[in-house]
């Protein structure tokens, strides 16, 4: 018989405006505790409207998966940490102009406004051209965790090498989803938040390589470029990264330099 999980989200706003976002999938005996959790951090935000959503996920739906090893890799320069980045996109099979492209557009903003998406792009790996059914929004990857026991040696592993970030944590799990999307040969990502310059280019032959600086201090811009093979069934992948359960079930390893 499969356990059932419990997949909860939690949506806060202020004055209309998006302030906090997260989601989990636990077992049923942790819904409470993390429902609790995730109420606090959106209190902690300074919300006024505060949604939480609670569904079940049929355990035979669920596929289950392990992290991207991950490589850490300081870098001189954003240039160099860029480059970098676009060597291991060639590297992991996507065309250098759609690489560069794609890093490009990032770092401009890529919604049609020159906004940061909510979502990421989908980039054809050969030819660069956007696929992403809505360039503004983006396709987010959801419905997806770590469990308990994989998180706990995760956090060891990243802690004996010195990453404490819970960004690298939780970018690690989604990365793991997305490299699991059928059709989906590569990632590139930095954040959109102007305090923190880390990014990662991550693929199934190189794994997760985290690239640092990948933009100066202040800098508001970020995003993801999720690059898909010639051919793929992009409804398929949407449906597959937005609906899938997914839960991670094996750490990777840490190495660093
Ligand atoms: N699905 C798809 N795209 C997303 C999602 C999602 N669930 N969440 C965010 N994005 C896109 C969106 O365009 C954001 O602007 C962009 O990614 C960056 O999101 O190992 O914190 O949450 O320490 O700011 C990299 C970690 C941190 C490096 C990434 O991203 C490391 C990060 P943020
Ligand atoms: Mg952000």
């Amino acid at each position: 018989m499969c356990a059932e999980l419990y997949n909860v989200r939690m949506h806060a706003e202020s004055g209309g405006d998006h302030v906090s976002g997260a989601e989990r999938m636990v077992p049923a005996g942790r819904v409470e505790a993390v429902t609790f959790e995730l109420l606090q951090r959106a209190i902690d935000a300074g919300s006024s409207a505060i949604s939480l959503k609670v569904e079940a996920v049929s355990g035979p739906d669920l596929v289950r998966g392990a992290l991207p090893d991950l490589h850490d890799v300081q870098c001189g320069s954003v240039a160099e940490a860029r480059e970098q980045a676009v060597q291991l996109l060639v590297a992991s099979g996507v065309a250098p102009d759609a690489a560069e492209k794609a890093l490009q557009t990032i770092a401009s903003g890529a919604s049609s406004s020159g906004q940061v998406m909510r979502g990421a792009m989908l980039v054809d790996a050969a030819t660069g051209e956007r696929l992403e059914p809505d360039s503004d929004r983006g396709v987010r990857a959801t419905c997806f965790d770590i469990d308990d026991a994989a998180a706990a040696r995760l956090e060891a592993l990243l802690s004996a090498a010195g990453l404490h970030h819970r960004r690298t944590r939780e970018a690690l799990v989604l990365a793991s989803k997305v490299l699991a999307a059928p059709g989906v040969v590569a990632e590139l990502c930095w954040s959109d938040d102007p305090g923190y310059r880390s990014g990662y280019v991550s693929s199934a032959g190189h794994g997760y390589v985290r690239l640092t600086p990948m933009k100066e201090a202040g800098d508001p811009m970020g995003g993801r470029a999720f690059f898909v093979r010639p051919g793929a069934d992009v409804e398929q992948l949407v449906n597959f990264l937005e609906k899938q359960p997914y839960l991670v079930t094996e750490p990777g390893r840490v190495r660093q330099g």
